[in-house]
């Protein structure tokens, strides 16, 4: 059966009214984005199995901005699904988390008072719960460029979650959720160094995690030390975190996008940032070509240095800031 791709619009809950790739068959519109691998988004409707049922209606309009309606979910997490899709492609060259132009599909309305969301290689997809009590849906921007960077790390190093590789398998998630955020550059989501900011979480206005300085969520580590691999990979994930914003913005105070960041190095000395879009792509190669199974701390400063190198130079200003933020927290020389 014919079915015609058009632009819908989402009214989204965290990021204003966006455009979402639809199709068109007959007189029913589906919440299907055909011009990104035919990325689907479905309804649990508070389900925690199968897939519910595809988002889709007699208007090509989803949701109302309002957590109450249940199209807004699926608005949110097809427009984070998009803006990621997005930006691997356009940035990395990369057609999917897989880089084989295959979309996954995300379902939210998960279960009841679902604080989480994840993803899951069996399915190839990403769920999302509604949160409970302060806590909101899990369907932001960061959230699912997070979720779905899971998929990515699966598909290529495919670092163990646990040990030091969890950590850095979970910071890479963090990295691209705060590359996705900079780039879709949404007027209501501008990038940042959080995770987890628009879900209020903890109830008191405060994100899950702070990539500037990992410890002010109480539990992360800023910097590398011997027995991190024992320590759940959202803490351990902290000094990789830590080294991205180091290597993106520098040492010390500064603000972005008006939130205002104070990053300190474990050895006292300053780091130069190179810009994040530099940062990100030293990352991206790194996982894709230099990481494996079970790449530590240690490996992961010797794989981005040999990443910079390639790209900048043995002498260039990159690899002496990689070096130095990667002195910045504990590891190296
Ligand atoms: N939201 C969590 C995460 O992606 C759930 C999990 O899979 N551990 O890290
Ligand atoms: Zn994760």
């Amino acid at each position: 059966e014919w079915q015609a791709v058009e632009n819908g619009t989402g009214n989204t809950q965290y990021s204003g009214q966006v455009t979402l790739g639809s199709t068109q068959s007959g007189s029913t519109y589906n919440l299907t984005d055909a011009g990104r691998g035919s990325h689907k988004t479905y309804n649990l409707n508070r389900g925690t199995s199968g897939t519910g049922t595809l988002f889709s209606g007699p208007d090509d309009v989803w949701g109302n901005g309002q957590a109450s309606n249940l199209e807004t979910a699926g608005a949110d997490a097809a427009y984070g699904a998009g803006l990621t899709w997005d930006y691997y492609k356009n940035v990395h060259g990369r057609s999917g988390i897989r880089g084989d132009g295959v979309g996954a599909y995300s379902r939210v309305h998960y279960g009841n008072n679902y604080i989480n969301a994840f993803w899951q290689d069996s399915c190839f997809c990403m769920t999302y719960g509604d949160g409970a009590g302060n806590a909101k849906p899990l369907t932001s921007i960061d959230v699912a460029a997070h979720e779905m960077t899971h998929g990515v790390t699966a598909a290529t190093a495919k670092l163990v979650y646990s040990g030091e590789s969890g950590g850095l398998n979970e910071a890479t998630s963090d990295i691209f959720a705060a590359a996705v955020e900079f780039h879709g550059n949404n007027a209501q989501d501008k990038g940042d160094y959080l995770v987890g900011e628009k879900i209020d979480i903890n109830g008191d206005g405060t994100p899950l995690r702070y990539m500037d300085k990992p410890s002010k969520d109480g539990a992360s580590k800023d910097a590398w030390y011997s027995g991190i691999g024992g320590i759940d990979v959202h803490y351990s994930s902290g000094p990789a975190n830590h080294w991205f914003y180091l290597l993106s913005e520098g040492s010390g105070a500064k603000t972005v996008n008006d939130v205002n960041y104070d990053s300190p190095t474990s050895d006292g000395l300053p780091v130069t940032g190179i810009g994040r879009e530099k940062a990100a792509l030293i990352w991206y190669k790194a996982l894709t070509t230099k990481f494996n199974s079970t790449t530590n701390y240690a490996a992961a400063r010797t794989g981005t240095l040999a990443v910079a190198t390639e790209l900048y130079g043995a002498t260039s200003a990159e690899v002496k800031s990689v070096t130095n933020a990667w002195a910045g927290i504990n590891v190296g020389a």
